[in-house]
């Protein structure tokens, strides 16, 4: 059986040409990524950067490598009003004062993961830019994440894929290494409405409010508690690569907030990680909130906010729910 190109599948598709510009740019980008990646420490791309990002935390020489190659393909291809990142403390306004797209990236999710060679990935979320023909700021980008034009991951696993969404299901693609060509291995991704795996950080068990604690004992309490399964648990510390999972098995995952810091509604951010994760999801027949509301409904405040995030399975995501909010 042949399988479609990228390249064909979105042709046979019903994408406007500007988003399907947009689309092979990026994956195109993730292919070089992918290959820096792959170098390791032959490429001398380990290791920290030496600087930070507006998030606090510690930036690697390959958030940077692929904060910059995601900025430099896609500032040229003339689908973009602007671009954020996750490694950028403000939006990236562009000269296209009619393009018609607005991007927003964590390019390198996961990236504490790089160096011990586990499993990390690319996000992106496509916005409409504003339909006047003007310059673009941070306020055209705070948009509900059920706005989204299309959204993806790439993950670099032991295979490269790219699972993606232009609002009409979910399907899967691996790159050939060799030609640099994507092809569609999973059309039609859907995730099981049950499953018997969840991940979270279980390390911060003593920080959760009650109504995570009494779900998660009810989890670890199997077949003789009241949800009446064994559960098995995951965590990669990436959540591409745990979402991945979850789009390809099944599952819940969840990064929920927790006292440490009660302030904050969570680690994960809205925009560029929460945002399309919750559309891939939800496309693929799964949920998405953050503890009492829809991912896709909350209104953006800050390009940089944080949220709490359970998303997977939509009855073990329901289920959750049902333990109510902290
Ligand atoms: P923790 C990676 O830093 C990340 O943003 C997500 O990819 C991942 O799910 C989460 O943080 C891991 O957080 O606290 O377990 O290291």
């Amino acid at each position: 059986m042949s399988r479609p190109t990228l390249t064909e599948h979105l042709i046979a598709s019903d994408a406007p040409p500007a988003l399907r510009l947009l689309i092979e740019t990026v994956a195109q980008t993730c292919a070089r990524i992918a290959d820096a990646i792959s170098q390791g420490a032959l490429g001398g791309v380990l290791g920290d950067a030496g600087t930070g990002n507006v998030q606090g935390e510690q930036q690697k020489k390959l958030d940077v490598i692929a904060n910059d190659m995601m900025l430099a393909a896609n500032a040229r291809n003339g689908t973009l009003r602007g671009m954020a990142s996750e490694e950028m403390d403000d939006v990236s306004p562009l000269e296209a004062s009619d393009a018609p797209y607005l991007l927003l990236f964590d390019p390198l999710d996961g990236s504490s993961n790089i160096d011990v060679n586990v499993s990390v990935g690319t996000i992106f979320s496509v916005l409409a830019a504003p339909r006047q023909p003007r310059a673009v700021t941070a306020e055209d980008f705070l948009q509900p994440g059920r706005d989204q034009v299309a959204a993806g991951y790439v993950v670099y696993g032991p295979a490269t894929m790219l699972v993606l969404t232009c609002g009409r299901g979910v399907d899967g693609f691996t790159l050939d290494r060799h030609t640099g060509s994507w092809w569609l291995t999973q059309p039609g991704m859907t995730v099981p409405a049950q499953t018997r795996e969840y991940a979270i950080n279980a390390s911060n068990a003593r920080h959760w409010f009650d109504p995570v604690k009494r779900y998660v004992d009810d989890l670890l309490a199997g077949k003789t508690g009241p949800i009446g399964k064994d559960y098995n648990m995951r965590w990669v510390a990436s959540m591409v690569a745990d979402v991945h999972r979850i789009m390809s098995r099944g599952g819940v995952f969840m990064y929920p907030r927790d006292a440490r810091d009660p302030d904050k509604p969570g680690k994960l951010r809205l925009m560029y990680e929460a945002n399309p994760m919750a559309m891939l999801v939800e496309q693929a027949g799964g949920a998405a909130h953050d503890g009492t509301t829809r991912i896709l409904d909350i209104a953006p405040t800050g390009i940089h906010q944080r949220v709490a995030v359970f998303l997977g399975s939509r009855e073990e995501v329901e289920r959750a729910a049902a333990y109510g909010s902290d």
